[in-house]
């Protein structure tokens, strides 16, 4: 089992799109396990895109992700960090193929609806960033005999 740390950004948040997105994660079979919506602030932006905090585009991307609420989730499943990164899609959304989330609504490298975790290392570093302990909420999943074999 692994967790993830996903963001709905600014643009899912105010295009109406966050139904859509979540559906995608719960059809799938993930469970989320926390969720909560939050105004990311500049600071909890620079810790978030550290990686990013000196490249050119920095300013422009904490503009963006500070402009309206963000819905933070915490998902978990089996691959679940591969599994989702892939359903993501490519950065750019003119480049992410169809059929993935940012494919099918995205036109844009910085407006890319989702951010999700890109390793077990940073969905560490990340959950902490959003979330207590406290707030996760796992469970067992009632469909999950339907869902896969018992040794999968
Ligand atoms: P991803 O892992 O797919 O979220 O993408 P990156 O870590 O490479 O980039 C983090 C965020 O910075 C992306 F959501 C898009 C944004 N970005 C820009 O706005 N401009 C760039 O030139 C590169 C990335």
């Amino acid at each position: 089992m692994q967790r993830s740390l996903v963001l709905l950004k600014p643009d899912c948040v105010q295009r109406g799109l966050m139904g859509k997105v979540i559906s995608r994660f719960e059809e799938k079979g993930l469970a989320i396990i926390a969720m909560k919506m939050i105004h990311v602030t500049p600071e909890l932006s620079a810790k978030h895109y550290a990686e990013h905090a000196e490249k050119p585009f920095y300013p422009s991307l904490e503009s963006f992700i500070t402009s309206a609420p963000v819905l933070a989730m915490a998902i978990e499943g089996l691959e679940a960090i591969t599994v989702i990164r892939d359903m993501l899609g490519a950065t750019n959304g003119l480049k992410a193929a169809p059929g993935t989330i940012r494919g099918d609504f995205s036109s844009s490298r910085q407006m890319n609806l989702v951010h999700a975790s890109d390793s077990e290392e940073s969905a560490k570093r990340e959950l902490d960033l959003y979330f207590s302990e406290g707030e996760f909420c796992s469970f067992e999943n009632a469909m999950v005999a339907f869902m896969r074999a018992a040794d999968e």
